[in-house]
Protein backbone atom coordinates (compact mmCIF):
# COMPACT_ATOMS: atom_id res chain seq x y z
CA UNK A 1 0.00 0.00 0.00
CA UNK A 2 1.09 3.55 -0.79
CA UNK A 3 1.26 6.49 1.82
CA UNK A 4 -0.68 9.67 1.14
CA UNK A 5 2.75 11.80 0.25
CA UNK A 6 2.93 8.77 -2.69
CA UNK A 7 -0.83 9.31 -4.25
CA UNK A 8 -0.46 12.72 -4.46
CA UNK A 9 3.20 12.90 -6.19
CA UNK A 10 2.20 9.89 -9.07
CA UNK A 11 -0.90 12.10 -9.70
CA UNK A 12 1.50 15.25 -9.76
CA UNK A 13 3.22 13.12 -12.59
CA UNK A 14 0.24 12.27 -14.45
CA UNK A 15 -0.93 15.59 -14.75
CA UNK A 16 2.47 17.13 -15.82
CA UNK A 17 2.38 14.17 -18.51
CA UNK A 18 -0.79 15.26 -19.46
CA UNK A 19 -0.25 18.53 -19.71
CA UNK A 20 3.40 18.82 -21.13
CA UNK A 21 1.90 15.79 -23.67
CA UNK A 22 4.84 13.71 -22.85
CA UNK A 23 4.45 10.44 -21.91
CA UNK A 24 5.99 8.86 -18.30
CA UNK A 25 6.92 5.32 -17.80
CA UNK A 26 4.40 2.56 -16.03
CA UNK A 27 4.45 3.34 -12.24
CA UNK A 28 4.57 -0.49 -11.63
CA UNK A 29 8.01 -0.61 -14.03
CA UNK A 30 9.85 0.70 -10.61
CA UNK A 31 6.65 0.18 -8.05
CA UNK A 32 6.34 -3.47 -7.97
CA UNK A 33 4.49 -3.34 -5.03
CA UNK A 34 1.29 -1.00 -6.81
CA UNK A 35 -1.74 -2.68 -6.44
CA UNK A 36 -5.44 -2.08 -7.94
CA UNK A 37 -6.23 -0.38 -4.76
CA UNK A 38 -3.38 1.90 -4.73
CA UNK A 39 -4.70 2.95 -8.07
CA UNK A 40 -8.17 3.72 -7.34
CA UNK A 41 -6.17 5.73 -4.92
CA UNK A 42 -4.58 7.75 -7.20
CA UNK A 43 -7.16 8.26 -9.53
CA UNK A 44 -9.75 9.35 -6.46
CA UNK A 45 -7.16 12.00 -5.26
CA UNK A 46 -6.97 13.34 -9.18
CA UNK A 47 -10.93 13.61 -8.86
CA UNK A 48 -11.07 15.48 -6.05
CA UNK A 49 -8.63 17.45 -6.64
CA UNK A 50 -9.87 18.07 -10.39
CA UNK A 51 -13.17 18.93 -9.01
CA UNK A 52 -11.47 21.21 -6.33
CA UNK A 53 -10.32 23.39 -9.94
CA UNK A 54 -13.84 23.46 -11.16
CA UNK A 55 -14.17 20.86 -13.25
CA UNK A 56 -17.22 18.69 -13.05
CA UNK A 57 -18.12 15.45 -13.25
CA UNK A 58 -20.42 14.20 -15.74
CA UNK A 59 -20.65 10.53 -14.91
CA UNK A 60 -18.22 7.30 -15.43
CA UNK A 61 -16.80 5.33 -17.30
CA UNK A 62 -16.24 1.46 -17.48
CA UNK A 63 -13.35 0.12 -19.51
CA UNK A 64 -11.73 -3.72 -20.72
CA UNK A 65 -15.58 -4.51 -20.76
CA UNK A 66 -15.25 -6.31 -23.88
CA UNK A 67 -12.48 -9.21 -24.83
CA UNK A 68 -11.34 -7.39 -28.19
CA UNK A 69 -10.35 -4.60 -25.46
CA UNK A 70 -8.76 -6.64 -23.25
CA UNK A 71 -6.49 -8.43 -25.54
CA UNK A 72 -5.93 -4.81 -26.85
CA UNK A 73 -3.83 -3.39 -23.92
CA UNK A 74 -3.54 -7.10 -22.16
CA UNK A 75 -4.96 -6.14 -19.11
CA UNK A 76 -8.14 -8.62 -18.31
CA UNK A 77 -10.27 -6.88 -15.88
CA UNK A 78 -12.68 -4.75 -16.30
CA UNK A 79 -11.88 -1.25 -14.47
CA UNK A 80 -13.71 1.78 -13.79
CA UNK A 81 -12.88 5.87 -14.34
CA UNK A 82 -14.98 9.34 -14.38
CA UNK A 83 -15.93 11.85 -16.94
CA UNK A 84 -15.12 15.56 -16.54
CA UNK A 85 -17.50 17.31 -18.38
CA UNK A 86 -15.48 19.62 -20.52
CA UNK A 87 -14.32 16.25 -22.13
CA UNK A 88 -17.04 16.22 -24.58
CA UNK A 89 -16.76 17.18 -28.18
CA UNK A 90 -19.42 18.01 -30.43
CA UNK A 91 -19.98 15.30 -33.05
CA UNK A 92 -17.80 15.97 -36.24
CA UNK A 93 -16.05 19.02 -33.66
CA UNK A 94 -12.06 18.38 -34.79
CA UNK A 95 -9.69 16.99 -32.48
CA UNK A 96 -6.52 18.67 -32.31
CA UNK A 97 -3.82 15.64 -32.40
CA UNK A 98 -1.34 17.99 -30.76
CA UNK A 99 -3.02 18.57 -27.36
CA UNK A 100 -2.43 14.74 -26.62
CA UNK A 101 -0.05 12.49 -26.11
CA UNK A 102 -0.83 9.72 -28.66
CA UNK A 103 -5.05 9.57 -28.62
CA UNK A 104 -6.97 6.45 -29.75
CA UNK A 105 -10.81 6.60 -30.38
CA UNK A 106 -12.98 3.57 -29.60
CA UNK A 107 -17.27 3.28 -30.36
CA UNK A 108 -18.86 2.46 -27.43
CA UNK A 109 -22.46 2.30 -25.94
CA UNK A 110 -23.30 5.19 -23.08
CA UNK A 111 -26.25 5.89 -20.83
CA UNK A 112 -27.68 8.50 -18.82
CA UNK A 113 -29.35 7.61 -16.07
CA UNK A 114 -32.51 9.01 -14.78
CA UNK A 115 -32.64 7.85 -11.57
CA UNK A 116 -30.06 6.95 -8.93
CA UNK A 117 -28.16 3.94 -8.57
CA UNK A 118 -26.40 2.43 -5.94
CA UNK A 119 -25.33 -0.36 -3.54
CA UNK A 120 -23.56 -3.62 -3.56
CA UNK A 121 -25.96 -5.60 -4.86
CA UNK A 122 -27.11 -3.41 -8.51
CA UNK A 123 -28.39 -5.70 -10.86
CA UNK A 124 -29.31 -5.51 -14.67
CA UNK A 125 -33.08 -5.45 -13.62
CA UNK A 126 -32.21 -2.46 -11.45
CA UNK A 127 -30.07 -0.52 -14.32
CA UNK A 128 -32.60 -0.90 -16.83
CA UNK A 129 -35.19 0.97 -14.04
CA UNK A 130 -32.27 3.68 -13.53
CA UNK A 131 -31.49 4.44 -17.21
CA UNK A 132 -33.10 7.13 -19.13
CA UNK A 133 -31.70 6.37 -22.32
CA UNK A 134 -28.79 4.43 -24.40
CA UNK A 135 -26.40 6.61 -26.79
CA UNK A 136 -23.92 5.42 -29.49
CA UNK A 137 -20.63 7.14 -28.09
CA UNK A 138 -16.81 7.77 -29.35
CA UNK A 139 -14.35 7.33 -26.17
CA UNK A 140 -10.77 9.21 -26.85
CA UNK A 141 -8.53 7.78 -24.89
CA UNK A 142 -4.79 9.06 -24.32
CA UNK A 143 -2.59 6.41 -21.88
CA UNK A 144 0.10 9.20 -19.86
CA UNK A 145 2.23 5.80 -20.25
CA UNK A 146 4.93 5.35 -23.04
CA UNK A 147 3.89 3.31 -25.68
CA UNK A 148 0.09 2.62 -24.30
CA UNK A 149 1.93 0.21 -22.03
CA UNK A 150 0.85 -0.66 -18.44
CA UNK A 151 -0.46 -2.78 -15.85
CA UNK A 152 -3.88 -2.98 -14.18
CA UNK A 153 -2.47 -0.29 -10.94
CA UNK A 154 -1.04 1.97 -13.33
CA UNK A 155 -3.64 2.65 -16.12
CA UNK A 156 -6.66 2.77 -13.26
CA UNK A 157 -4.36 5.64 -11.24
CA UNK A 158 -4.35 7.48 -15.24
CA UNK A 159 -7.87 7.44 -14.95
CA UNK A 160 -8.46 4.34 -17.59
CA UNK A 161 -6.79 6.79 -20.01
CA UNK A 162 -9.78 8.89 -20.30
CA UNK A 163 -9.39 12.13 -22.58
CA UNK A 164 -12.68 12.73 -24.43
CA UNK A 165 -15.45 11.59 -25.62
CA UNK A 166 -18.25 12.30 -28.29
CA UNK A 167 -22.12 10.93 -27.40
CA UNK A 168 -24.64 10.55 -30.24
CA UNK A 169 -28.48 11.17 -29.90
CA UNK A 170 -30.42 10.22 -26.58
CA UNK A 171 -32.44 7.17 -27.64
CA UNK A 172 -35.02 5.38 -25.35
CA UNK A 173 -35.34 1.70 -25.16
CA UNK A 174 -38.91 1.27 -25.65
CA UNK A 175 -37.61 2.51 -29.46
CA UNK A 176 -34.70 0.03 -29.88
CA UNK A 177 -35.06 -3.44 -28.37
CA UNK A 178 -33.15 -5.31 -30.79
CA UNK A 179 -30.00 -2.83 -30.27
CA UNK A 180 -27.83 -5.42 -27.99
CA UNK A 181 -26.91 -7.24 -32.07
CA UNK A 182 -26.79 -4.12 -33.94
CA UNK A 183 -23.75 -3.92 -36.10
CA UNK A 184 -21.26 -1.24 -35.27
CA UNK A 185 -18.90 -0.10 -37.95
CA UNK A 186 -16.03 1.58 -37.61
CA UNK A 187 -14.35 3.49 -41.10
CA UNK A 188 -11.04 4.99 -41.36
CA UNK A 189 -10.95 7.52 -44.42
CA UNK A 190 -13.96 5.40 -45.59
CA UNK A 191 -12.40 2.22 -45.26
CA UNK A 192 -13.93 -0.44 -42.98
CA UNK A 193 -11.70 -1.31 -40.14
CA UNK A 194 -13.10 -3.33 -37.48
CA UNK A 195 -16.80 -4.10 -36.85
CA UNK A 196 -18.85 -5.36 -33.63
CA UNK A 197 -22.04 -5.51 -31.66
CA UNK A 198 -22.79 -3.68 -28.20
CA UNK A 199 -23.28 -7.06 -26.51
CA UNK A 200 -19.59 -8.02 -26.59
CA UNK A 201 -19.54 -5.69 -23.70
CA UNK A 202 -20.30 -8.53 -20.85
CA UNK A 203 -23.06 -9.67 -22.74
CA UNK A 204 -24.92 -6.54 -22.10
CA UNK A 205 -23.75 -2.59 -21.41
CA UNK A 206 -26.17 -3.05 -18.77
CA UNK A 207 -23.72 -5.26 -17.09
CA UNK A 208 -21.36 -2.74 -16.85
CA UNK A 209 -23.37 -0.07 -15.53
CA UNK A 210 -24.22 -3.02 -12.58
CA UNK A 211 -20.81 -3.56 -12.25
CA UNK A 212 -19.55 0.16 -11.72
CA UNK A 213 -22.38 0.77 -9.64
CA UNK A 214 -21.02 -1.90 -7.36
CA UNK A 215 -17.62 -0.98 -6.98
CA UNK A 216 -18.61 2.81 -6.43
CA UNK A 217 -21.05 1.26 -3.47
CA UNK A 218 -17.69 -0.43 -1.82
CA UNK A 219 -16.11 3.32 -1.55
CA UNK A 220 -19.48 4.53 -0.57
CA UNK A 221 -20.44 6.66 -3.84
CA UNK A 222 -23.31 5.97 -6.28
CA UNK A 223 -24.44 7.18 -9.27
CA UNK A 224 -26.52 10.19 -9.96
CA UNK A 225 -29.63 10.96 -12.59
CA UNK A 226 -28.25 12.66 -15.31
CA UNK A 227 -25.12 11.13 -15.13
CA UNK A 228 -23.59 9.40 -18.20
CA UNK A 229 -21.67 6.28 -18.27
CA UNK A 230 -19.63 4.46 -21.18
CA UNK A 231 -19.76 0.95 -20.72
CA UNK A 232 -16.37 -0.15 -22.78
CA UNK A 233 -14.79 -0.09 -26.16
CA UNK A 234 -17.08 -2.56 -28.41
CA UNK A 235 -13.79 -3.23 -30.82
CA UNK A 236 -9.96 -2.73 -30.00
CA UNK A 237 -9.19 1.22 -30.03
CA UNK A 238 -8.16 2.95 -33.53
CA UNK A 239 -4.70 5.37 -33.23
CA UNK A 240 -5.25 8.84 -34.03
CA UNK A 241 -3.07 10.43 -37.08
CA UNK A 242 -3.83 13.92 -37.87
CA UNK A 243 -5.78 14.46 -41.54
CA UNK A 244 -7.92 11.48 -40.38
CA UNK A 245 -11.43 11.10 -40.41
CA UNK A 246 -12.94 8.33 -37.92
CA UNK A 247 -16.45 7.32 -38.56
CA UNK A 248 -18.49 4.82 -36.49
CA UNK A 249 -22.01 3.99 -37.46
CA UNK A 250 -24.73 2.64 -35.18
CA UNK A 251 -28.25 1.72 -36.13
CA UNK A 252 -28.65 5.03 -38.69
CA UNK A 253 -26.24 7.39 -36.59
CA UNK A 254 -22.73 8.12 -37.92
CA UNK A 255 -20.46 9.72 -35.53
CA UNK A 256 -17.21 11.26 -36.94
CA UNK A 257 -13.84 12.43 -36.07
CA UNK A 258 -11.66 14.75 -37.37
CA UNK A 259 -7.92 14.37 -36.63
CA UNK A 260 -6.34 18.27 -36.92
C1 LIG B 1 -7.68 1.57 -21.05
C2 LIG B 1 -9.09 2.12 -21.04
C3 LIG B 1 -10.07 1.11 -21.52
C4 LIG B 1 -12.30 0.74 -22.62
O1 LIG B 1 -13.33 1.22 -23.10
O2 LIG B 1 -12.07 -0.46 -22.62
C5 LIG B 1 -11.34 1.70 -22.01
C6 LIG B 1 -7.01 1.74 -22.39
O3 LIG B 1 -7.40 1.07 -23.35
O4 LIG B 1 -6.07 2.53 -22.46
O5 LIG B 1 -11.64 2.86 -21.99
MG1 LIG C 1 -13.33 3.26 -23.37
Amino acid sequence: MIEATQVRQLFEELEAAQQQCRPIAAFSDRMAELDLKDGYKVQSFGLESRLSRGHRLAGYKMGLTSRAKQVDVGVSEPIRGYLLADGELADGEPLARERYVHPRAEPEIAVRLGRALSGEEVSLRDVAFAVDSILFAMEILDSRFQAFKFRAPDVVADNTSAAAFVLGRPRRLTEDSDWLLSGVCLRRNGEILDTGVPSAVLGHPFAAVAALARSLAREGRGLEPGQIVLTGGITASVPLMPGMVLEAGWRGETLSLRVA
